[in-house]
């Protein structure tokens, strides 16, 4: 007996010692080939000639520029004038200028020239998407904004701290995750402002695809109302000239990549995970996203988009974080995924699909928007997903709510938020006490542009409890997604060609609809619901419409 534990213990000696000296050698060489790679990094050349210029900055911003060293030496100026001129935009200049002071432009926000700015814009935008991969690679610092939807308020807010200067004179990247338009008065202002910053920055200021910047959705009048994308287009251009700008922005957005990676370590998207669609893999790989066609409908889809690839793009503007109480029950599959409280065949993920999918592309975090929160920015599954949300308005969030961002900054994130008590830029409601004291042709230009809404508060958000009137809002989802397929096949079809129609699911709609009335939305509520500037208008999820 003694013997075999000798014999043993000596095996188990040899054996530890094998292994160690395999642990060194296997460390010698990931320190060989992080040396490799840090030397072809250095030796690899820069493709690009140095830019070099110089700002002015005045109290109204930055007024001008020009090359550096225009008193240098005849060789050193010869230098300078070799290097290529920096090409600057100047429709996009022009637009971004516009944006510091919206009420003072508002004929010409109102006037067909703009429509007309707006789809140069568009047509100057559209290469520079499609170029991207599906999937972004960032490094950080970078700045990542949630939903946008419409709110020029909130934008400025960023813009004015942020980048204070331009995106330009800004050190670091600006990764938005989409939902630029709906839900908010100033959707055309927002896409016209972004697309010009992209088009000055293209390498510093990246967009994502939200669920909002699909034909169904931006085109769903019945259900978004004056709030809807498309009806805003032709509210202000006309029918015409406003379908015209609806469509050249629908362009656009056919060609936004749908997520991105930080620092090969943090997956931004707009909705969440996808469903791995290859049946071996537990989890899709961030390679896969890449396969997914340069321009695409998602919803409706364009004839070359393949099924695999609609469901891949669409998961992942559409996906949530399941909620707790499904986590423990049996209504995920054992790949973490279950089926949305959205309907439509949007899907949830949970603790387990999160593992996989961080395990499989060894990333650490998951920063995705798409859903509301009150404080900006919420964290679930472990503090592995973040949701950010950039917008305090027109979520029902109350007027405690806050816009958030999250700096990604090397080893840190960190989240900035918009204080709820941040004093307003322009004014929201005419009766508010932001407006008292503002000039009434401000006020009459600040309405002229949805920034002062002229409506009443309706009574009825606040004595209608929260539960009867999301079933009454349901109700009129469903109703309007069954008509709805069919008014949008035809507008689909006529305003673009090439578009095929998805099917109507109006029995997916109904177990919607169904499952949202069994369920509690104590969950999604945030703020008090008082005070006078508050939009408590619309709380529903957004639904897909396949
Ligand atoms: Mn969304």
């Amino acid at each position: 007996m003694d013997l075999l534990i000798t014999q043993l213990t000596e095996t188990v000696r040899d054996k530890d010692a094998v292994i160690s000296t395999m642990q060194a050698e296997a460390d010698s060489l990931r320190t060989s080939l992080a040396q490799m790679r840090a030397q072809d990094a250095l030796k690899s050349p820069r493709n690009r000639k140095v830019v070099t210029l110089s700002y002015e900055v005045e109290a109204d911003g930055v007024l001008s520029r020009a090359r550096v060293g225009r008193h240098a030496s005849v060789a050193t100026t010869q230098v300078l004038n070799a290097f290529p001129v920096e090409s600057t935009d100047e429709l996009a200049s022009k637009m971004i200028e516009m944006f510091r002071k919206p009420l003072d432009k508002i004929d010409y926000l109102h006037s067909a020239r703009f429509a007309d700015d707006l789809m140069q814009l568009c047509a100057r935008a559209k290469p520079i998407y499609e170029a991207e991969p599906r999937c972004l690679a960032l490094e950080s610092p970078t700045y990542v904004f949630g939903d946008i939807h419409g709110n020029l308020e909130d934008l400025n807010f960023f813009a004015d701290h942020l980048w204070k200067l331009g995106t330009q004179l800004t050190a670091g990247k600006f990764l938005f995750l989409g939902d630029y338009v709906d839900r908010g008065m100033n959707g055309l202002e927002c896409v016209a402002y972004l697309f010009a910053l992209k088009i000055c920055s293209p390498t510093k200021l990246f967009m994502l695809r939200g669920n909002h910047e699909t034909r169904d959705v931006n085109g769903w009048e019945d259900h978004y109302g004056d709030r809807s994308f498309l009806r805003q287009c032709k509210a202000r251009f006309g029918r015409d000239l406003g379908e015209q700008v609806w469509e050249a922005v629908n362009q656009v957005f056919d060609r936004l990549p749908l997520a991105g990676v930080i620092d090969n370590d943090i997956f931004c998207v707009h909705g969440g995970l996808p469903r791995p669609t290859k049946g071996q893999e537990v989890a899709t790989r961030v390679e896969d996203l890449l396969a997914v066609p340069r321009v695409a409908g998602i919803s409706p889809v364009y004839d070359h988009e393949s099924r695999a690839s609609q469901q891949l793009a669409s998961d992942c503007i559409w996906s949530d974080p399941a909620l707790a109480d499904m986590e423990q029950g049996r209504e995920l599959n054992e790949l973490g995924f279950g089926e949305s409280l959205r309907g439509g065949g949007a899907v949830c993920f949970g603790n387990r699909a999160v593992d996989n999918f961080l395990a499989v592309n060894q990333f650490s975090y998951i920063v995705r928007a798409h859903e509301a929160h009150a404080e900006g920015v919420g964290l679930s599954k472990g503090a592995r997903v973040f949701t950010v949300f950039s917008t305090s308005k027109d979520h029902g969030q109350g007027t405690g709510a806050v816009a958030g961002c999250i700096l990604v900054d090397n080893d840190a994130i960190r989240v900035i938020n918009r204080s709820a008590k941040y004093k307003n830029k322009f004014v929201h409601r005419r009766q508010s006490a932001t407006a008292a004291g503002v000039a009434p042709t401000h006020v009459e230009k600040a309405i002229r542009l949805g920034l002062v809404l002229n409506t009443p508060h309706e009574p009825l958000d606040r004595v209608v409890p929260r539960m009867v009137l999301q079933q009454q809002q349901q109700q009129q989802v469903v109703t309007t997604t069954t008509t709805m397929t069919t008014a949008s096949s035809i507008s689909s079809i006529s305003s673009s060609g090439g578009m095929v129609v998805a099917d109507a699911t109006a029995t997916l709609a109904a177990m919607a609809l169904q499952r949202e009335r069994s369920h509690s939305f104590s969950s999604d509520e945030g703020g008090s619901g008082e005070g006078e500037e508050e939009d408590d208008d619309d709380m529903e999820r957004d639904q897909p419409k396949r």
